[in-house]
């Protein structure tokens, strides 16, 4: 039920009762033109309220010419919002896989610059569903929206650290330059066993430890924007 629609009850209901009791009150102390003008008033007004449409566009005509005004409907929910072409709604977030090499900054930059941010994983769910999305894509690994620079584990979006899914062994902070989080989709050659489809690996921030060549290489990582819409 609409705004409008409340009123509208709110005043008829109003009308009928000042009618009544201007009729009552006016028999009774003879003041029936004053109640009874009460009661015009709010019929006018009622009558503009009842006339006014909900949404969409009301056209008045006149002699020389006509006046047109609109009513806009407020948006039925903000997933009206456009985000990108093909990206996933899940839980009211919408998501999209990019397997174009970037380091974190870059990956993290170019999330921003759509309107997103790198994908923060909060639950098992959600953790299942950016799997999923992975297990699909062409890079070796992906950035997730999380580094430790703070000391701790924290989210871009300032979302609580409250789920985790480390491989065994990580966070490691290897060569004490890996503050950056990644996903695994193909299993990391060092530790294949740990390090498999979906665990998470603390990295440097262009994801390389050793050189360009390796499985780790900023070329072979590609990143997952989430865009923040509803609530998940
Ligand atoms: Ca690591």
């Amino acid at each position: 039920m609409t705004v409008i629609a409340i009123v509208r009850i709110f005043l008829w209901i109003a009308v009928a009762v000042l009618i009544i009791a201007g009729v009552v009150e006016g028999f009774r102390e003879k003041k029936l033109t004053q109640l009874s003008g009460y009661a015009f008033l709010i019929t006018v007004v009622a009558t503009v309220i009842q006339i006014l449409p909900s949404s969409g566009t009301s056209e008045l005509s006149l002699p020389q010419g006509s006046v047109s005004i609109s009513f806009a409907s407020a948006p039925s929910s903000t997933t009206d919002t456009i985000v990108v072409a093909d990206a996933t709604a899940w839980g009211g977030h919408y998501y999209k896989l990019f397997d174009s090499g970037r380091d974190w900054n870059d990956a993290e930059a170019a999330c921003h610059g759509l309107g997103g941010h790198l994908v923060a994983i909060t639950s098992q769910d959600e953790q299942s569903f950016v799997q999923s999305m992975v297990q699909v894509g062409n890079s070796n690994t992906y950035w997730l929206g999380a580094t430790n620079l703070s000391g701790k584990w924290r989210w871009t979006t300032g979302e609580r650290w409250s789920y985790s899914n480390w491989a065994s062994g990580q966070p490691d902070n290897y060569m004490s330059v890996e503050h950056y989080l990644e996903m695994y989709r193909l299993s990391n050659p060092y530790s294949p066993q740990s390090d498999a489809l979906g665990k998470w690996n603390d990295v440097s921030v262009d994801d390389v430890i050793q050189d360009q060549s390796d499985f780790f290489s900023t070329s072979r990582i590609g990143y997952i924007c989430e865009w923040d819409f509803g609530s998940k």
